[in-house]
């Protein structure tokens, strides 16, 4: 549509065409309006109706909320408008029509359950609120990856479709390859050492990752958006810094880039950029504290997961970002490396938000005997792995890196109650489309 121009770039004085959905119409009696949006925002059509041709207002008014119409007039001043500015119109074409029966309100005025709005994710968007998380989680995608390339990283996009899992056998999907048994891929951790492990040296990935989870909760996804990183001649502490940046980069790009998206989410006057070093806790003492705030029914010992009820105890406590650094081997998978002085202690760490948890790193086991005695210890069988630990045997150097759960950071930024609020297209135990 050549002429097309948003709404928020009618100004008074110009004759536009503006197209979009109609939003509503008001009938006032002699005056009437049909409130036209888009995705920039709204404008006002006025209709009077005795000195307007009968066919003109028969279309503008007859036409049902949520049709795509195509308006062209002259735009003047109007302070009575919601936006200061009206079109008068000299045409109306409806360009597609809606069934009057919607399956949500798009105005917003009439609540939908997530299932309905997710059901019907074109009406859905069409809320300011919702069109406010997607873009400002395109917005965060880009300030995250602007920051990897500010650290010198290179971006990788690695297989899908796997022969091995790395994140525990239960949790894969099997999928059937030219009739051999196959995996969607739960992480791009094998890949992502093998590139950092060449030249290449710093990576990054933002992608998909499928984890066949049992459970229902408003944190897990089957399918979820893994930001990735790895990165040759660095320890844990490096990747830690690297996350740090990364985590405060999407704070403040919301900030400084999306006032409008806060406004539209209500946030605009709490939300804030963590400013202060995520303190970085040591697993011994996370558990103290832990045991100290007397929230779990029995006391944690040294090698035990932190239960959900722990993890929210100490999120509570400190009341901001903090990682968990030092975590016991044993809880560990096998490619992480454990302190060079004690192999009970590894280098393994996570970052907390006092909600749940977000990444998981470490620094890697680049060294070819210890990394397959780590396959042996957790009953994985390094034959099947071959094609990457042969790799170790080549001049593979120390090296660190972590996986950011992409949703996770969406959500906690925006508060959302639900990860499935930060994807577009869901999935999960109970939803495979749309
Ligand atoms: P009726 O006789 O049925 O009231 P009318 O043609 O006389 O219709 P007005 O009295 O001009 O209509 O306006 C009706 C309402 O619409 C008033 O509350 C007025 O403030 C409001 N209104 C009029 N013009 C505009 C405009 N351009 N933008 C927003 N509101 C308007
Ligand atoms: P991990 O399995 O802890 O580590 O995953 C890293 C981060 O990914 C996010 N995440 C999920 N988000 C939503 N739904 C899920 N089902 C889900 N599973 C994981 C979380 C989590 O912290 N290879 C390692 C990373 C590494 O060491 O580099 C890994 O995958 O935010």
């Amino acid at each position: 549509m050549q002429d097309r121009i948003h709404t928020a770039d009618a100004e008074p004085g110009d004759d536009v065409t503006v197209a979009g959905w109609v939003h509503e119409i008001r009938d006032l009696g002699g005056i009437a309006f049909l409130i036209l949006r888009d995705s920039t925002g709204k404008i006002q059509i006025k209709f009077e109706k005795d000195e307007m041709d009968d066919e003109l207002v028969d279309t503008g008014l007859g036409v049902s909320r949520e049709s795509v119409v195509s308006v062209s007039g002259a735009v003047e001043e109007e302070p009575r408008a919601p936006t200061g500015v009206e079109i008068t119109p000299e045409s109306v074409e409806v360009v597609a029509p809606a069934d009057p029966e919607l399956p949500l309100d798009p105005s917003g005025k009439v609540d939908a359950d997530l299932s309905t709005r997710l059901d019907n994710r074109t009406l859905d968007l069409r809320k300011d609120d919702v069109q406010a998380v997607f873009e400002i989680r395109s917005e965060i995608l880009r300030a995250v990856r602007e920051r990897f390339r500010e650290f010198e990283c290179t971006e990788i996009t690695t297989p899908k479709i796997v022969a091995t899992g790395t994140e525990g056998g239960t949790e894969l999907f099997p999928i059937t390859y030219f009739g051999e048994e196959a995996f969607m891929n739960q992480s791009p951790q094998l890949f992502k050492q093998l590139i950092a492990g060449s030249n290449v040296e710093r990576v990054f990935e933002i992608g998909p990752i499928f984890r066949a989870e049992e459970h229902n909760t408003p944190r897990h996804l089957n399918e979820a958006t893994s930001i990735d990183f790895e990165g040759a001649f660095c320890d844990q502490n490096d990747a830690m810094d690297v996350v740090e940046g990364v985590v405060k980069a999407a704070y403040e790009a919301v900030s400084e880039n999306c006032a409008d998206e806060l406004e539209a989410l209500g946030l605009e006057d709490e939300f804030e950029v963590p400013d202060e070093a995520f303190p970085r806790i040591s697993y011994e003492d996370a558990i103290e504290r832990i045991n100290a705030t007397g929230e779990l029914d029995e006391q944690l010992v040294w090698g035990d997961d932190l239960p959900t009820e722990g993890e929210k105890a100490l999120g509570d406590d400190v009341g901001g970002h903090y990682f968990i650094t030092d975590w016991p081997s044993e809880i560990k998978p096998f490619y992480i490396k454990d302190h060079d002085d004690d192999d009970q202690l590894s280098t393994g760490f996570d970052l907390m938000h006092p909600r749940m948890e977000l990444v998981s790193g470490g620094q890697r086991e680049h060294r070819h005997e210890k990394l397959i005695e780590g396959f042996e210890q957790q009953g994985l069988d390094p034959e099947q792995f071959e094609y990457y630990t042969k790799m170790f045997k080549y001049g593979m150097p120390p090296h660190a890196g972590f996986g950011l759960g992409g949703e996770r950071l969406i959500m906690t930024i925006l508060g959302l109650d639900n990860i499935r609020e930060a994807v577009l297209f869901p999935r999960d135990r109970q939803r495979l489309s749309p």
